[in-house]
């Protein structure tokens, strides 16, 4: 009875041991693992270091709605399709009531605002880095070309201590 049971069991496990075998071997070729491939978040949004992006398209300014104060760098890139620029307003005041022209587009040199930075037009796909040096308040960054503040390219941006 011992030994019959014993060639059982050998005869078993040799039928399992090239089952697996026969099983694993087609395994071995498709399952190398395959290069490791960089993570998404990590790729596009290359920014300088420490710094801060702003992102200008029909009809928006996307920026972090408060910024630390002090001096800092900030990516502008234009995802649009037309050109736009950056401007950044410090003034108490509301939107709605920065100096407007006939146009309606913002007085640069207005009562009550003040410029606090401005550049070149950014080209649809383009981008400029600029640096900011800001003191706590609040600011307005928007695209000023004409039609533009009014089709509301802008947004409020408070700047903390
Ligand atoms: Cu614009």
């Amino acid at each position: 009875v011992h030994r019959r049971r014993l060639l059982i069991l050998s005869v078993f496990a040799a039928a399992a041991f090239a089952g697996c075998g026969s099983a694993t071997t087609p395994l071995m070729h498709y399952g190398t693992p395959p290069p490791p491939t960089a993570s998404p978040s990590l790729a596009p949004s290359a920014s300088p270091a420490g710094g801060n992006t702003a992102s200008l398209s029909e009809w928006k300014v996307q920026v972090a709605s408060t910024l630390a104060a002090g001096k800092s760098t900030i990516k502008i890139t234009n995802a649009g399709a037309i050109p736009h620029e950056l401007l950044v307003f410090k003034s108490d005041k509301e939107a709605s009531a920065y100096p407007l022209n006939p146009e309606g587009g913002i007085i640069e040199e207005g009562g009550g605002v003040t410029l606090v930075s401005d550049g070149e037009n950014v080209e649809p796909g383009g981008s400029q880095v600029r640096v900011l040096n800001l003191s706590p308040g609040k600011y307005l960054f928007v695209c000023n070309i004409p039609g533009h503040f009014k089709a509301g390219m802008f947004t409020v941006v408070t700047v903390g201590p």
